[in-house]
């Protein structure tokens, strides 16, 4: 069935809060993807009015986490849009390959963490919405 863009969720990553209030400690291991984890990157410093993404993957799928702040994730699977916001380090948010993604509403400081599950190359990138319509149409 294909994706539809309801289905993709917040997931919730485990929290170890320390009893003798030292703080929180969040984990994930490989249980929590469906990936293994090939690369690790990260956004920061990003301008309040400075949108990152606007393109989305053949194949590659990551797992996105506001390590601190808060940012929207604007989903598109080709027929529906819709936003999700990121603003707690214990969720995450998981987009599998053929979505269409667009980082906006940084907040000052906010960190978005990215584990993906391949190294880095650029023609696993649709960068033109007309051409991932297109492919979504078949
Ligand atoms: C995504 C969003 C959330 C590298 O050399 N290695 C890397 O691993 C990455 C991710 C990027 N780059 C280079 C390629 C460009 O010259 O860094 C430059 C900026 O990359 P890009 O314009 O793709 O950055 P974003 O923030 O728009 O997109 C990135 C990821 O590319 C993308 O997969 O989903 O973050």
């Amino acid at each position: 069935m294909p994706l539809h863009i309801n289905d993709l969720q917040l997931t919730e990553i485990k929290k170890i809060s320390d009893p003798d209030g030292r703080g929180n400690l969040s984990v994930i291991e490989n249980d929590v993807l469906p990936f293994e984890i090939k690369r690790v990157y990260y956004l920061y410093d990003v301008p309040s009015d400075g949108t990152r993404g606007g393109h989305a993957h053949k194949e590659l799928q990551q797992f996105l986490i506001a390590l601190s702040g808060s940012f929207d994730v604007v989903l598109d699977d080709g027929e529906n849009r819709r936003s999700i916001t990121l603003n707690r380090p214990n969720k995450g948010l998981l987009i599998p390959s053929g979505v269409w993604r667009e980082l906006e509403n940084f907040s000052a400081g906010a960190v978005c963490l990215s584990l993906v599950s391949a190294e880095y190359d650029e023609n696993d990138y649709i960068r033109e919405y007309s051409e991932f319509t297109s492919i979504k149409r078949g």
